[in-house]
């Protein structure tokens, strides 16, 4: 069983995907960063960056002391390690996962955060801020486009790397991107957003905030993108436990 500490940000997201695509036993532990849950010391002896996402796989593959994950780029890849799945094992195709996952680690993800500081959240506007980061972002954007072309996935195959960097481009709204300016990287977000996992993981999102609804801020406050679109009736697939804080998450059958 692999303990998941969760918020539903894109960080967070990259992991309820990759947990559901492998189809792995979790248990779901929200740690709501808008009340500061981060910082608590029982998340923090996993997580010492005080940041979420962060695991704890109680049952390794060497059969010894549960282990404790945090940055969601190490998790996916030693999930996929784990699993065997989502990472190819010659060293080609893992090279091209690898850079693309560090590519999302370094780049897309901090820079598409920062644009979404300073664009809709900043009590203060400040242009030059915002410029900025709008403008990385699209030549990000842009990057991943050129990459996608010709190409199903970011490195040929479905990868941790897709898993890493979709949940990035689901707020382009909020990051002041239009896909229909990167007609690769829409078709490729388009293939990913119908994927069971992929659904399955945002309807977890949108269970997970709903059931720990924070006070509304007073004013603008640095929230981080959550849940997808609205989608159909959400299943009832999450079990919560209200005194603990728990949400566990069963097992389903894999459908291939
Ligand atoms: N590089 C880290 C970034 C994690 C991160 O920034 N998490 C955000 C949510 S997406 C968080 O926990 N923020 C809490 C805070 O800022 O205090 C990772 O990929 O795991």
């Amino acid at each position: 069983m692999i303990d998941l500490y969760y918020w539903t940000t894109p960080n967070g997201h990259k992991i309820t995907i990759f947990l559901e695509e492998a189809g792995l036993p979790y248990r779901l532990l929200p740690v709501n960063i808008n009340k500061g849950e981060q910082f608590k010391p029982a998340f923090l002896r996993h997580a010492p960056n005080n940041r979420i996402p962060a695991i704890v796989d109680k049952d390794p593959t060497d059969g010894g002391e549960p282990i404790s994950i945090f940055e969601s780029g190490a998790i996916l890849q030693y999930l996929a390690e784990k699993t065997g799945r989502f990472l190819p094992k010659t060293v080609r195709g893992r090279t091209e996962v690898m850079q693309w996952l560090f590519w999302q680690m370094g780049g897309l993800g901090p820079m598409a955060g920062q644009n979404h500081h300073f664009s809709p959240y900043a009590p203060e506007s400040i242009p030059y801020a915002i410029e900025r980061y709008v403008k990385e972002t699209s030549r990000l954007y842009g990057v991943l486009d050129r990459r996608l072309a010709g190409r199903d996935f970011i490195a040929g195959q479905y990868s941790i790397a897709d898993m890493a960097c979709y949940p990035w481009i689901v707020p382009h709204h909020r990051q002041g991107q239009n896909l229909e300016d990167f007609p690769h990287l829409k078709h490729w977000f388009d293939t990913m957003r119908e994927r069971p996992a992929v659904v399955r993981a945002y309807e977890i999102a949108n269970e997970v905030s709903g059931s720990q609804s924070s006070p509304k801020p007073a004013k603008k406050t640095p929230s981080r993108g959550t849940a997808s679109p609205p989608r159909k009736a959400v299943k009832k697939k999450v079990e919560k436990s209200a005194a603990a804080g728990k949400v566990e998450v069963r097992k389903r059958p894999k459908k291939r």
